[in-house]
């Protein structure tokens, strides 16, 4: 985003992230667009906000039509919880069978394929968490065509916090193979590594480049690259070579990155199936049978570390932790956790104290550039 933005236009983009359901985010977003100051330097990125807008209002359309035509019930669940997961799989691959034995949903299981119509949610906790799986109808060749529940799968798939694939240990390999497909055809990647590069707008601190690979361009070429698309303030992670394609790229945000967990179900008859996968495929996959229970008590706590986010503890001077945590993404800072808890402590953020995992000793005094920890509980003072 631009450095010159003013005060509204920030607050308009904050809502317009933070909107959980798309006539929401539609408005929002409007709203945003229009306080973005007209002039040239702003124009690419008034330009990618009103093409965003527009898909948004004919997904809406799109949730519209098939809610008066299709008997109702609709394809877009509300999330609740700390995240909310898709499980994405073939028919018969056990999703159902999973929803139902790790939380309270109430499924139908298959004897035949195709049981599943429309998705269905459930609550599965870990610790102090709830994370909200949702049952979706099976993934086929030709979904992201937008060929019968096609379309609608895959808006689900795109406002998952994170997926959870799950594979039948009869054919691991080829499901994997065609869900992958399908998804990258839908315009949504699993592979972090994929996206060479990762542009994450900032509020300051101009652009910082974070480097494992090498640019193929010259480091001014990037600079007025992002600057023409009126990104001022970023952090840009480029991983391998990369050069002024993928900065674009990344820029378009042409594909969708989620978070993904492989499960391979029914190890209670294909014990082998998870160690054969990541031999032939190079993916970690973690196995799991719903008949019998195998593998699923620490599924919370995998969807956790596949999430990579943290729980944070905010507490008073003088008070105790509060109980419910703040959700926070894997190496946010002090001054985040302000950020997200009122903007008042973050303008006039003085200093820290943290307990806990990432804390040398308790109440010890850090600053705003302290990386937190899973666990940690932080009294931010002010000036
Ligand atoms: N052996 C075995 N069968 C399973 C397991 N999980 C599910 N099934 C069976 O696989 C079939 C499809 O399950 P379902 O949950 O409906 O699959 P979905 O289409 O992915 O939702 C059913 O007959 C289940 O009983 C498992 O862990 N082991
Ligand atoms: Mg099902």
């Amino acid at each position: 985003m631009p450095a010159n933005l003013p005060p509204q236009a920030r607050a308009a983009e904050r809502r317009y992230i933070e909107a959980k359901t798309l006539p929401e985010k539609i408005k929002y977003l409007q709203e945003f667009i229009s306080s973005i100051p007209e002039h040239k330097g702003n124009e690419k990125m008034r330009r990618y906000l009103r093409r965003r807008l527009a898909e948004l209002k004919e997904e809406l359309e799109e949730q519209k039509k098939r809610k008066s035509g299709g008997g109702g019930g609709g394809f877009s669940v509300k999330k609740e919880g700390a995240a909310q997961v898709a499980l994405v799989g073939l028919t018969g691959s056990g999703k159902s069978s999973i929803l139902d034995s790790t939380t309270n949903a109430k499924v139908e299981v298959g004897a035949h394929p195709f049981t599943t119509k429309e998705p269905i949610p459930g609550m599965l906790e870990f610790e102090d968490l709830q994370f909200q799986l949702v049952d979706t109808p099976a993934i086929f060749e030709g979904a992201s065509y937008g060929l019968s529940w096609g379309s609608q799968l895959m808006s689900v798939i795109r406002n998952a916090d994170g997926l959870m694939i799950v594979l039948d240990g009869y054919d691991p390999v080829g499901q994997y193979g065609t869900i992958i497909k399908e998804l990258g055809m839908a315009g949504i990647t699993t592979d972090m590594s994929s996206r060479k590069i990762e542009i994450e707008r900032t509020t300051g601190g101009g652009i910082q480049i974070a480097c494992t690979g090498r640019i193929t361009c010259r480091m001014e070429e990037v600079d007025s690259i992002l600057k023409e698309a009126g990104v001022r303030n970023a952090i840009v992670r480029i991983r391998g070579d990369a050069g002024k394609e993928d900065i674009l790229g990344a820029l378009e945000q042409t594909k969708t990155y989620k978070p993904s967990l492989i499960l391979i179900n029914k190890i209670d008859a294909y014990p082998e199936a998870p160690k054969e996968f990541s031999k032939l495929t190079g993916k970690e996959a973690y196995g799991v049978s719903a008949k019998t229970g195998l593998g699923l008590v620490n599924l919370g706590r995998e969807i956790f570390r596949m999430l990579g986010i943290i729980r944070v503890y905010t507490k008073e001077v003088g008070g105790g932790p509060a109980a419910k945590p703040i959700i926070m993404r894997r190496g946010a800072k002090v001054i985040d956790v302000a950020k997200v808890v009122h903007s008042h402590l973050y303008k006039n953020f003085k200093i820290a104290r943290i307990w806990g995992p990432s804390a040398k000793y308790d109440a010890e005094k850090v600053g705003a550039d302290h990386e937190l920890a899973d666990g940690d509980v932080v009294e931010i003072r002010i000036k």
